[in-house]
C-alpha cells in the first residue's frame, strides 16, 4: 500500500468510527427531555465522496476539493421504520442544499444517502434554499416546504438585500421531488409549515408574515391560512394564532417549527422565539398546544423557553442559536426532537408525548411582568411548603 492509499484507508476508518459512534443521553436532564452527548450529524458526517477526489493522479495531496461547513436545521419523518431527516447541508460556499440521512434508532448511526437532493429549480430559480418542513399529508403526498431566498432586485446596490419566500415541493419516495409554484402571499415568508390534515376540506398552513427579509415588522407572529390547492397555493386570508409579546423570548420574531403532533389532549407545537441582545439575535425553542377541534385556538402555552443552547452548543457559525424544524413521534409515545445549535450541527433530544403534554399543561404561563412572575414563584413555594409539611 503506498502513502496515498494509506491516507485514504485512515480517512475511511476515522469516518466510519464517527458514523458508528454510540450516542448516550446526558446524565442530568430537566425531567422534560434528555439531551445527548454527541450531535447526530455534523459536516464531518457527510460522505467522503462529496468532499474528496479519490484519484491519486488528480489529487495527490488528498485535499478536500469541496469543503462542507455545517449540517443543521433538518426536517424529520419516520420512513419505512427508520428515523429519516432531510437536513440543511451548507458548503464552504454558503450555499445550502437538502440531503437525506437515516438512522435505525433516531439517536446515532445516522448515514447520508449517497446523493444530495436534486430540487427542481425550474419555476423561479432561487439563490439558496433551506429549512425544510416535512409533512406526510393525508392526501398521500409527502410535502417539503422550505425557504427560497433570492436577491431583492429592488435594491440593486445592496448585495445583502434579499427576499424570503416559501418554496413547495412534494414527493413519494424522498428521492424524486416535484417542485410546485412558491406560496403566493402578500408578505415575505420564512417558516411556512403544512398541517398534516385537511381543515374544512382545505390545506392548512402555518405562516410567518414578515415585512422585510430579517424584520418581521408588523408581522405579529405565527399565522394560519387555508389554501384550496397546493399546486397553486395562494394565501388570501391569514390570521395570527400565536402572538409575539414585549419582553419575552419571542419579542423580535417567532416561527413554527415542524408540524404539530396530534395527541388526545390537543395539538403539540414546537416553535422558535427570537429576541435581540448585545451579542445579536438569541434563538430559543418554545412550545404551545392548540385544540383538537380548532388547531388555531391556543389551549396551553408555558411561559418562557423549552430548550436553549448550552455549553458547546453556544459556539458555531451563528452563536446563541437553537433551531428546530423536525421531530418524530413514535407509536409508543416517544418523541425525537431534532434541533441544530448555532447553525452548525444537528442534535437530538428525546421525550414522550405524555411528558410534553404535562410540560405544556402544567408549566405556568408568562404573566408578562416581574410582579406576575414573582407571584407565580410564591405560589409554587407555598404549595411546596404544604406538600413538605404534610409529608407528601
Ligand atoms: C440564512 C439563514 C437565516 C436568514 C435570516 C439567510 O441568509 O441563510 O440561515 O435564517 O438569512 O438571517
Ligand atoms: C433563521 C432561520 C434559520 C437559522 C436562524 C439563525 O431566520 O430560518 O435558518 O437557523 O435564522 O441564523
Amino acid at each position: 500500500m503506498n502513502g496515498f492509499e494509506q491516507k485514504v484507508k485512515l480517512l475511511r476508518q476515522r469516518h466510519e468510527a464517527l458514523l458508528c459512534r454510540k450516542n448516550e443521553p446526558l446524565e442530568h436532564d430537566n425531567g422534560i427531555y434528555s439531551k445527548y452527548r454527541y450531535p447526530v450529524l455534523t459536516a464531518e458526517h457527510t460522505p467522503l465522496e462529496w468532499r474528496y477526489d479519490f484519484s491519486e493522479k488528480d489529487n495527490p495531496f488528498l485535499m478536500q476539493r469541496i469543503m462542507m461547513n455545517a449540517v443543521l436545521n433538518a426536517g424529520a419523518i419516520k420512513w419505512n421504520g427508520r428515523y429519516v431527516v432531510v437536513a440543511r447541508v451548507e458548503g464552504a460556499d454558503r450555499k445550502s442544499f437538502f440531503a437525506v440521512a437515516e438512522s435505525p434508532n433516531g439517536i446515532d448511526n445516522f448515514r447520508f444517502w449517497p446523493e444530495p437532493v436534486t430540487m427542481p429549480d425550474d419555476l423561479i430559480p432561487a439563490t439558496n434554499i433551506y429549512d425544510m418542513r416535512l409533512t406526510a399529508h393525508e392526501d398521500g403526498w409527502v410535502y417539503g416546504i422550505f425557504c427560497a431566498e433570492r436577491h431583492d432586485d429592488s435594491c440593486p446596490g445592496d448585495l445583502s438585500a434579499a427576499t424570503a419566500t416559501a418554496g413547495i415541493a412534494r414527493t413519494r419516495d424522498l428521492i424524486h421531488w416535484d417542485r410546485l409554484p412558491d406560496l403566493r402571499t402578500p408578505s415575505q415568508q420564512r417558516n411556512v409549515v403544512l398541517h398534516p390534515e385537511f381543515v374544512n376540506g382545505k390545506y392548512a398552513l402555518y405562516t410567518r408574515p414578515q415585512d422585510g427579509f430579517i424584520d418581521t415588522g408588523s408581522g405579529g407572529g405565527i399565522g394560519w391560512a387555508l389554501v384550496d390547492d397546493m399546486t397553486n397555493a395562494v394565501v388570501t386570508e391569514e390570521k395570527i394564532i400565536n402572538l409575539r409579546h414585549y419582553h419575552t423570548i419571542m419579542e423580535v420574531k417567532n416561527g413554527e417549527g415542524p408540524h404539530p403532533i396530534k395527541t388526545k389532549y390537543g395539538w403539540l407545537h414546537l416553535a422558535h422565539g427570537v429576541r435581540g441582545c448585545a451579542s445579536g439575535l438569541r434563538y430559543v425553542l418554545y412550545m404551545y398546544m392548540t385544540a383538537l377541534d380548532d388547531p388555531t385556538r391556543v389551549i396551553a402555552q408555558p411561559g418562557g423557553y423549552f430548550l436553549v443552547p448550552e455549553g458547546a452548543e453556544y459556539v458555531g457559525d451563528v452563536m446563541n442559536v437553537v433551531f428546530s424544524n423536525g421531530w418524530i413521534a413514535d407509536d409508543d409515545g416517544k418523541v425525537f426532537i431534532y434541533y441544530a445549535s448555532s447553525d452548525t450541527r444537528l442534535h437530538v433530544a428525546t421525550s414522550t408525548i405524555e411528558r410534553l403534554v404535562d410540560y405544556c399543561m402544567n408549566t405556568p404561563a408568562d404573566g408578562f411582568t416581574t410582579t406576575a412572575s414573582v407571584e407565580t414563584l410564591k405560589r409554587l413555594i407555598a404549595k411546596n411548603r404544604t406538600t413538605l409539611s404534610s409529608g407528601r
